[in-house]
């Protein structure tokens, strides 16, 4: 999979590339992230990728020719690529990251590790200018309610997400099943040595050997947390008859004790 990055900061891009899980999906040829400079783009002689809002005001505005420019030299090389398989009609995601986005989920980042090529566009300033929202970008995404300096950090962001999701990627295949928000549930609490850490033991169930109760715990203890905190994901669900049966306890404040945890 291949990102295509442009921003007018490449450098905050870098590091969160060279370590880890991203780096070896790199190193093992899954993930290629390139990053473009729209100052590069930009057509005057001072390279200027900014200018005053028509109508008067504060801050500054992404000028929309250098985006633009970008964008197309990074189409024109994927369609001259794309040129031996006539038959394959690439619908290649230019996605603008902006606080006005929809918002990034687990469902959005498995929608776009479907593809094999994204454009990313980090925006600045007070903002783009508004020709880019319409007539480049197909997709505006926001990582959450909050406002950022710019759309790095949630490009990178994105990138995390979906990268972690291609075949290959992780080490274990399941390891993404059972992930906070895979089905919508948070994920259980994880223990590993020592047993017993300044007289805080790890619950006995996990140390019982016994798979089927550990995996029933698991399964409660994700229920419990997502209830406690985080109700509003409980409705997208995928819920047995038994978790709903430990629901209904959980609400009515009398679940057994042997599904009570450890905190
Ligand atoms: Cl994508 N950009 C900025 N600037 N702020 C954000 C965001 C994006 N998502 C949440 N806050």
């Amino acid at each position: 999979m291949r990102f295509d990055v442009l921003t007018l900061f490449p450098s905050l891009l870098t590091s969160p590339l060279q370590e880890s899980i991203l780096k070896r999906a790199i190193e093992a040829g899954r993930l290629s992230v390139v990053v473009h400079n729209i100052r590069d783009y930009a057509v005057d002689k001072h390279h200027i990728t900014d200018d005053l809002p028509y109508g008067g005001g504060g801050g500054m505005v992404m000028k929309p020719e250098p985006v633009f420019a970008a964008v197309e030299d990074i189409l024109s090389e994927e369609r001259e690529a794309k040129s031996e398989r006539p038959l394959h009609v690439p619908r290649l995601p230019i996605i603008l990251l902006t606080p006005q986005g929809r918002l990034f989920t687990q469902t959005v980042a498995r929608e776009l590790a479907a593809h094999e090529q994204i454009v990313l566009i980090c925006g600045r300033y007070e903002g783009v200018d508004e020709r880019v929202r319409q007539f480049l970008a197909t997709d505006e995404i926001s990582i959450g309610d909050y406002v950022l300096t710019g759309g790095e950090l949630p490009a990178l962001v994105v990138i995390d997400a979906v990268t972690r999701l291609l075949p290959g990627v992780l080490g274990d295949p399941g390891a993404t099943l059972d992930d906070s928000h895979a089905d919508a549930l948070l994920e259980y609490p994880h223990y590993t040595r020592p047993a017993n850490f300044r007289g805080q033991t790890v619950p006995d169930v996990l140390l019982s050997g016994d798979h089927a109760q550990v995996d029933r715990w698991r399964r409660e203890q994700s229920l419990r947390r997502t209830w406690e905190r985080r109700p509003d994901l409980l409705a997208a669900a995928h819920l047995s008859q038994t978790d709903q049966e430990f629901l209904a306890r959980l609400g009515r404040g009398n679940e057994s004790p042997a599904s009570l945890g450890a905190d």
